[in-house]
C-alpha cells in the first residue's frame, strides 16, 4: 500500500504546539541535543541516499533532496541570527524571507550538498555552543516575527527549530529508504 501523501510531507508529524511556560532544563537539553545531532544525521542520510536520489523529489512535486539540504542551511542561518538578535536587542523584529525564492537562486544548482552540510556542521557547532551557555533568563528573551505577527521566546523558538531540522531529515530519510 502506498504511503499517504501527508506522511511524505510530514514524516515526523506536523509542527509542535509551542509551550506557553518556560521549558525545564531537561527539556531544553533534549532539544539542544537534537540540533547538535542534526548535521551528522543529515550527512549520513544524504550519503545513504546517494547523489542520484538526492536529485529526485521526496514526494510528487516536492523539492529535490539537494534543494531540501540547501534549504535547511538557508533557514538555520536565519534561525541562528534570530537567536543572536534576541539576545542582544530588546524584542527585535526579525526578517522573514521567501524560502521558495531563495531555493531558486543560482547557487542551489551550482553547489554540491556537501558544501551546505559542512556549513550546517560549522553553524550548528557555533549555535549549539551558544545554546548550552544560556541562562534561564536568556531563554525567556523574545523576538517578533512580522509574518506571523507573533512574539516568540527563545524556548519556543528552540522547540520550533529543532522540529524543523528533524522534519527535513525525515525527507532525506525518505530518499535514503
Ligand atoms: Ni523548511
Amino acid at each position: 500500500m502506498e504511503t499517504p501523501l501527508i506522511d511524505l510531507q510530514y514524516p515526523i508529524g506536523k509542527p509542535p504546539v509551542l509551550p506557553e511556560q518556560p521549558l525545564t532544563a531537561t527539556e531544553r537539553a533534549g532539544y539542544i541535543e537534537q540540533l547538535a545531532a542534526l548535521p551528522a544525521q543529515l550527512t549520513a542520510a544524504a550519503r545513504q541516499a546517494g547523489g542520484v536520489r538526492l536529485e529526485q523529489p521526496y514526494r510528487p512535486g516536492s523539492w529535490s533532496g539537494r534543494q531540501v539540504i540547501h534549504h535547511v542551511a538557508d533557514v538555520h542561518l536565519n534561525f541562528y541570527l534570530r537567536f543572536r538578535l534576541a539576545l542582544t536587542e530588546d524584542n527585535p523584529t526579525i526578517r522573514a524571507f521567501d524560502i521558495n525564492a531563495w531555493a531558486e537562486l543560482p547557487d542551489n544548482d551550482a553547489v554540491p550538498v556537501t558544501v551546505s552540510l559542512a556549513l550546517l556542521e560549522a553553524l550548528h557547532s557555533r549555535w549549539v555552543t551558544l545554546l548550552w551557555h544560556l541562562t534561564d533568563e536568556q531563554w525567556q528573551r523574545t523576538f517578533y516575527h512580522p509574518l506571523y505577527d507573533r512574539t516568540y521566546s527563545l524556548d519556543q523558538a528552540l522547540v520550533q527549530y529543532s522540529w524543523h531540522g528533524r522534519h527535513h531529515l525525515g525527507h532525506i530519510g525518505l530518499l535514503a529508504a
